[in-house]
């Protein structure tokens, strides 16, 4: 069985952080029924939903997928890269204990999970403003005794490397290459973004089903094509807060 937690939108998502977009007004109605169709869309999937309290306090911390790193053996509680973010991780902590021995990253180092796209036994992490090399070190120590190999991968242009590049079938990804080279995936497939949708990358895969956006409609369509079993959901509020599908749930068995 899936579980996957999530947590609800602050009402401070207007003072998020932001990289490489303009600073919109969010709709905090729309964003919270957008993110209510999210989770909704996962319960569709048969997730047992587990939604935490929205934190006035958090700017960012619907985005619950940057504070770590749930495998099948493990969890990693990340050390966020951007300083408003760190305080996310302690509650996230609380709610992983009873399910996985946990490990968590050190200062200097810096991670966020959006940089995490795990394959396989594979986990590629992009060496982004939010993530470097201390913490990429500290995951292999963690993960290599249990059968994982970890892999830095340069990402350029974008936040995270699951805005570039995300897995949408067994060995099938959907990637956009002007900021992360393919090169860096040997042996998988590749679907990329239509050039005029950069941000068309981030899906999130779930069993046989393809979460998806409808506001990237020339990219979904070469998924049809594919012939993946998409489930439409749309973010486009919090895509203003730089946020996509991934990084608004942490999934895992139990
Ligand atoms: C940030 O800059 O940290 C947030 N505004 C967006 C984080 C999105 N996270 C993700 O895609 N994993």
């Amino acid at each position: 069985m899936l579980i996957a937690i999530t947590r609800a939108v602050s009402p401070a998502i207007d003072r998020c952080e932001l990289t490489n977009l303009e600073r919109l007004p969010i709709n905090l109605e729309r964003a919270i029924a957008q993110h209510h169709a999210y989770e909704a869309a996962l319960r569709s999937l048969g997730i047992e939903v587990r939604s935490l309290a929205a934190d006035p306090g958090l700017p960012d911390s619907v985005f619950v997928e940057d504070t770590a790193i749930v495998l099948d053996e493990c969890a990693i509680i990340t050390r966020p890269g951007a300083d408003s973010r760190k305080p996310e991780t302690g509650s996230i902590a609380r709610v992983l204990a009873p399910y996985r021995e946990l490990f968590r990253i050190q200062a200097p180092g810096t991670l966020d999970g959006g940089d995490v796209l795990k394959i396989g036994k594979t986990i590629y992490i992009g060496l982004s403003r939010r993530s470097d090399l201390s913490a990429i070190g500290q995951v292999q120590e963690f993960l290599v005794p249990f059968g994982y190999t970890v892999c830095a991968v340069s990402v350029h242009g974008c936040l995270h490397l699951k805005s570039a590049v995300t897995q949408v079938g067994a060995d099938v990804l959907v990637l956009n290459p002007a900021w992360v080279e393919k090169a860096a995936f040997p042996g998988l497939k590749f679907i990329e973004v239509h050039p005029s949708e950069p941000y068309a990358a981030n899906a999130l895969w779930v069993g046989e089903t393809v979460i998806y956006q409808p506001v990237f409609p020339k990219t979904l369509g070469s998924l049809k094509v594919a012939g993946m079993d998409l489930l439409l959901v749309d973010q486009s509020e919090l895509g203003k807060a730089e946020g996509a599908l991934t990084c608004c749930s942490l999934i895992f068995k139990i």
